[in-house]
């Protein structure tokens, strides 16, 4: 793979964006914007229905031409191609990464390994729509012959955080007739609060993994099966009516006793946590029908196409991965707060934390050298306004900068009295306050006691986006998501890490497999663990 031997801090565009740093560190956003009266039309670009307002950072027009220039040095362009064509970028893995095939349109041609992937796309999405209008109609019925009321998805991480986020996010456009549950933990008591009050004979269990070995999300399976069994007399019969799956491994999935016929696939190519738009996302199209779940996927594509094709100066994905390089290595930025005003979008900054963290939480880069710089920031966020009344306090006044995604749609879905008006004016004013905050002269100037005056003084001059669209739609969503995945793509591009393996996260299971006996045994296991994990194991076989 092409990428530039000479390692990130020594290029150009790096050491003088740090030089540059240093010259505009004193520079505010009062004075930036007081000094050119259009900067709040001229930074924005938009694409794909989303517009973005970036001019709340704290850059100007060298800064831009520097950020640019660095996305230059690290050959973005060709590792955009690179992904778009297939090649094998994810290399400790030795796969290529190709969640753009799956909202690729039917025309595409994408070739791996010789094979174009796009029909096979288009194959399972139509087996999926088949499946989604049986079960929406009440063609498909269960064991007992009653039509199916809830839907248990039961998958974690990539299997679980996209599902769960666009269900809540197209609440608005789904089958209020069917209620859908999320199971995701190996705490028993995600699984038993999911069904607690659902009827076996009318509910079915999509076990959505891509492996098929998780650990939670077999155990979780196991007892799915088990209760419905017990709820409907224990003919195994009844397990093909009410389980299907979503996964890459037949063998496994047939070996659970589920019907290969209702299993929908996907490739090796689609990471977990870029699966959302593949099968995986088959909760979400029994929940908002076919036709959304292909707007979804345009709106994804879009996204895509806007990426691909646009100039890095107006390329959202472009712009919003610098930025966010530029805040996290120079400005010294360690999170990114991502603050949704729109309710059904309160999952979001969870599926972002994921998306965000376990693709570029990384320290190694792809030539295997350790980096000497920081990658990931910290991604994090909840709603807005109830944020307002939470953390806000800190990033207006407290001493760490935290750059803020905020995102914002004009028209409310279900429009009630001045809500729509409230939330906006509260959104338009958080970024207007972080930015210009309010001096000692102004706050002096309401007569506020000299002692007071310190305490109610608002520095400012901290950086925001705001992503503002017309109204939260599937195409909306789907291009969010994507802006999302290709900001983090640029950004493990500059880094030099690779951003679709997780490593990170295999140690642990390991070590929790060899504890698990442990914590069963009858007997007296021969712990030879450090000593606070001996310790701990015999506490917890003790107070078991
Ligand atoms: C995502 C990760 C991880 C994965 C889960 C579930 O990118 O790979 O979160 O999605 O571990 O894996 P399975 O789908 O194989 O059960």
């Amino acid at each position: 793979m092409k990428s530039n031997p000479k390692s990130l801090t020594q290029r150009p565009a790096w050491k003088a964006l740090a030089a540059h740093q240093k010259k505009i560190s004193k520079l505010h956003l009062r004075r930036l914007f007081a000094a050119d009266k259009k900067r709040g039309d001229k930074l924005t670009a938009s694409g794909a229905g989303l517009f973005l307002d970036y001019s709340k950072n704290r850059i100007n027009a060298e800064t831009l031409k520097l950020l640019v220039q660095l996305a230059k040095e690290a050959d973005l362009r060709g590792r955009i191609d690179a992904m778009f064509k297939g090649e094998k970028i994810n290399i400790t893995e030795n796969r290529a990464v190709l969640h753009t095939a799956l909202r690729a349109p039917k025309t595409a041609k994408i070739i791996v390994d010789g094979k174009n992937v796009v029909p096979d796309v288009h194959a399972v999405l139509d087996k999926m729509s088949a499946f989604a209008k049986r079960v929406r109609s009440g063609a498909w019925k269960g064991y007992t012959g009653k039509r199916i009321k809830n839907i248990v998805n039961i998958g974690i991480g990539g299997s679980d955080l996209g599902p769960v986020m666009a269900h809540e996010a197209l609440r608005h456009y789904s089958q209020r007739s069917l209620v859908f549950r999320y199971v995701s933990n190996v705490d028993g008591i995600d699984f038993v609060e999911a069904v607690q009050d659902l009827n076996p004979a009318e509910t079915l269990f999509i076990v959505s993994s891509k492996t098929f070995t998780t650990l939670e999300t077999m155990t979780n399976a196991e007892s799915a099966r088990a209760w419905l069994l017990k709820g409907l007399g224990g003919n195994k019969k009844a397990v093909a009516k009410h389980f299907v799956a979503v996964s890459t491994n037949a063998e496994k999935v047939s070996a659970f006793g589920i019907d290969t016929a209702n299993m929908f696939g996907f490739w090796d190519w689609v990471g977990g946590r870029y699966s959302m738009d593949s099968a995986i996302g088959l909760s979400t199209m029994l929940a908002v029908g076919p036709e959304n779940f292909r707007k979804l996927l345009a709106g994804f594509n879009a996204m895509d196409e806007h990426f691909r094709k646009t100039p890095f100066e107006k390329n959202l994905p472009v712009l919003m991965g610098l930025l966010s390089v530029w805040n996290n290595n120079f400005l010294g930025a360690e999170t990114v707060a991502v603050l949704p005003y729109e309710n059904y979008l309160k999952r979001f900054p969870a599926y972002l934390q994921q998306l965000t963290m376990e693709s570029n939480g990384k320290h190694i880069t792809l030539a295997g050298k350790k980096v000497t710089y920081q990658t990931s920031p910290i991604y994090w966020g909840e709603p807005g306004t109830n944020g307002q009344h939470s953390f806000y306090q800190l990033i207006h006044q407290g001493t760490r900068l935290i750059p803020c995604d905020f995102i914002a749609f004009a028209k409310a879905l279900t429009p009630l009295g001045r809500h729509h008006d409230l939330l906006i004016a509260n959104v338009l004013a958080q970024s207007e306050a972080l930015a210009f905050g309010k001096t000692a002269e102004e706050v002096a100037a309401e007569k506020v006691a000299d002692w007071l005056v310190p305490h109610k003084v608002f520095e400012g001059n901290r950086p925001s986006n705001t992503i503002f669209a017309e109204k939260l739609t599937p195409e909306i969503l789907g291009a969010l998501v994507a802006l999302y995945e290709h900001i983090v793509y640029v950004q493990g591009v500059i880094w030099g890490v690779n951003p679709f393996d997780q490593w990170g996260v295999e140690l642990g299971k390991v070590l929790a497999m060899r504890i698990a006996p442990e914590l069963e045994s009858k007997a007296e296991p021969k712990l030879a663990h450090d000593s606070s994990t001996n310790a701990l194991i015999r506490r917890y076989r003790k107070l078991k």
